[in-house]
């Protein structure tokens, strides 16, 4: 008996200017990853429709996420780069696993209840059903890993949950149909159609925070433009941002214990280190003891040269439509071919009749 081939899955939506804790958390990895696995990455734009429907620039939002998987160094001949709604089987499947998941799962999903805000009943069904478009994006490929920062850990969970249901419920069938996969379970050892896929949140900075609230993570949607780093600012942006980055009033610590209780120190410092390639230990050996206003400027001149040049290339890069277009219209094709497969397994598996 077969085991599933590691194949690695993930995506970024098409809403807003991209930001140094979307590049940390996940394009970083993602370039990392692109020597030892096969991979597929993905634009998901169908995602952007469930917070606001009506967007001005949707598919200049997805060229420039294409851009900023390009401008980081992801090779689209030796990775699949597309965009969702490309291939049709992502929506086909999240209608079946919308039929698997209950509705209980989803609305304990903690990016849903902070979406949804206080008027919930008011939220669209696509947002309380995102995560089960998000199983099915990583699923529809039979994906083994998934490459996320943290806060996509709890709708990893759920995908498993998901998978393992489908997998129970239509045991006999996948069974019947020798489509089954064997699989370590804990100690056990399973057999069925859907991996239980692995999160892989790990590298140095799998949640960056905001730079002017240490609690919270740095989003795209956050108001204040300056509680981000985004890909496109230019050096001086990175530079004044860095320098009204809020921190607190006493020196950095002499070891790294010393972080804990400062979110904002403990943020900047593990900025560096992610963005240097080095440890948090490293930058406190470095720069323990230290003023604010000695680091800062040693930080504003490691995030210009690392994330200057990427905002470069992102911008040539954009500056070709037809290119981009070219490469997710290649990935689209690629990714389809094995999504068909796939499905047409799944219609075998839940009874559907097509042919
Ligand atoms: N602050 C972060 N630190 C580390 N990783 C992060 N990611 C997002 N924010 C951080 C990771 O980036 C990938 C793409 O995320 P996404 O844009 O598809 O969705 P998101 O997580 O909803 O991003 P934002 O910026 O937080 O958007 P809004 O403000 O709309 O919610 C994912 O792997 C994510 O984990």
């Amino acid at each position: 008996m077969s085991e599933f081939r590691q194949l690695i899955f993930s995506g970024v939506q098409p809403t807003g200017n991209l930001h140094l804790g979307n590049y940390l958390g996940a394009l970083q990895r993602f370039v990392a990853l692109q020597d030892s696995y096969d991979c597929i990455y993905c634009v998901v734009d169908m995602h952007s429709l469930t917070a606001t429907l009506v967007h001005d620039d949707l598919m200049e939002q997805t060229r420039a996420i294409a851009a900023a998987y390009l401008a980081c160094g992801l090779d689209p001949k030796k990775n699949i780069i597309f965009n969702q709604s490309r291939v049709p089987q992502h929506a086909e499947l999240a209608w079946i696993f919308n039929c698997v998941a209950r509705i209980g799962w989803m609305n304990r999903m903690t990016q849903f209840k902070d979406k949804a805000g206080k008027d919930r009943e008011n939220a669209s069904l696509g947002l309380l059903a995102y995560p089960s478009l998000m199983a099915a994006d990583i699923l529809v490929y039979r994906a083994t890993h998934v490459p996320v920062g943290e806060d996509q850990k709890q709708h990893l969970e759920l995908t498993r949950d998901i998978a393992q249901k489908f997998n129970n419920d239509f045991s006999d069938r996948i069974a019947a149909l020798g489509l089954g996969v064997e699989m370590m379970v804990g100690e056990e050892k399973v057999n069925g159609f859907f991996p239980l896929t692995e999160p892989l949140i790990e590298g140095p900075a799998p949640r960056v925070m905001s730079l002017r609230d240490g609690s919270k993570k740095m989003s795209k949607s956050d108001p204040s433009d300056l509680s981000r780093i985004n890909l496109l600012d230019d050096a001086d942006t990175i530079a004044r941002k860095i320098k009204k980055a809020k921190t607190d009033p006493e020196p950095l610590p002499g070891d790294v214990e010393g972080l804990e209780g400062r979110p904002e120190a403990d943020n900047l410092v593990t900025i560096y280190a992610a963005l240097a390639g080095t440890t948090r230990e490293q930058v406190i050996a470095d720069f323990g003891g230290r003023q604010f206003s000695d680091f800062k400027p040693a930080l504003a001149d490691l995030a210009v040269e690392k994330l200057a040049p990427i905002g470069e290339e992102m911008r040539r890069i954009a500056g070709d439509p037809a290119y981009i277009d070219g490469v997710l219209r290649d990935g689209g094709e690629r990714a389809g071919a094995m999504a068909e497969q796939t499905m047409k397994q799944v219609h075998q598996i839940v009874g559907l009749l097509v042919n």
